[in-house]
């Protein structure tokens, strides 16, 4: 199978405060088991054979039996030099059903190996169509946080943002989100996820902090009480709003604790502009 694997270049991202049905965040302590996760990743990691594909091969799939192909002496010897490079002896094991080989290799080896031994064969003999590691393939990355399960608006297929399947593609690696909202408060599952920040609030009563603008952006709370907002305005208790869209966007994920975030390996700049009675 073949992936696309893309890059994002640095962004500073502007993120209104909106939300997107968050469930709220909750840390909670769970000790992943390190071994068979240790395990489990030299699996994932490691492959000894690799899928060889010929311009000629002919798909089987109506009648596919697993079969020796008939790979001619001299592809076996462009075969066996590609391998040679890399110190290991390679073996036509079977076909597959979409006219494929699959060659064993003398041991198991890094899959980034693998590819770089397939590039080498493909430079090698121009009847190759494409050679690649023939790797364990995961699905889609399914994070390990407990409240996971409740977070059905990223992974339903309907109406969810169908986050699972794209975290195979990315995860938010060097991007900073600024959450232009009410500020931040700290949390576990939220740890070191925050860089940077300003509270641009100018008026005090608004601001709850006892000053204008400063470079602190944690939120001091907007709680209100009955017509502190203008008459007939209701009592509210504090919406920790900036928080909560801090998670959605970047709650640490796969910790075993909490919520996952959408864009989890992103950084949030928090940015707060709203203060009791909005702003
Ligand atoms: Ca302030
Ligand atoms: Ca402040
Ligand atoms: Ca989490």
């Amino acid at each position: 199978m073949r992936k696309m694997h893309s890059t994002t270049p640095p962004l500073l991202k502007i993120c209104v405060a909106a939300v997107i049905g968050a469930s709220p965040l909750l840390a909670l302590a769970a000790a992943p088991d390190m071994s068979a996760q240790g395990e489990a990743q030299m699996l994932i990691g490691q492959t000894d054979r690799m899928i060889v594909k010929y311009k000629d091969g002919k798909s089987a799939r109506k009648h596919f039996r697993a079969h020796v192909p008939s790979m001619s002496e001299l592809r076996m010897a462009i075969l066996k030099r590609a391998g040679q490079q890399f110190g290991v002896a390679l073996k036509a094991l079977h076909g597959t059903s979409t006219g494929a080989n699959i060659v064993q290799i003398g041991r198991r080896m890094a899959v980034a190996e693998v590819a770089a031994l397939a590039r080498e064969l493909e430079a090698r003999d121009p009847d190759v169509e494409y050679a690649e590691p023939d790797r364990i393939m995961v699905a889609q990355f399914t994070p390990n946080d407990p409240r996971y399960g409740e977070q059905w608006h990223y992974f339903e297929n309907t109406g969810g943002l169908r986050a699972n399947v794209a975290w195979d593609v990315a995860t938010g690696s060097g991007v900073n989100v600024a959450v232009i909202d009410t500020g931040y408060r700290p949390h576990a599952d939220l740890a070191g996820q925050f860089v940077g920040g300003y509270d641009f609030i100018t008026d005090t009563a608004l601001a709850a902090d006892g000053n204008g603008r400063d470079s602190d952006a944690s939120d001091p709370g907007d709680s209100t009480i009955s017509g502190q907002c203008g008459s007939g305005s209701g009592a509210s208790n504090s919406s920790w709003h900036g928080t909560h869209v801090a998670g959605t966007i970047a709650a640490r994920t796969n910790n075993g604790a909490g919520v996952a975030g959408v864009a989890f390996n992103a950084k949030i700049v928090p940015v707060r502009v709203l203060g009791k009675c909005g702003g």
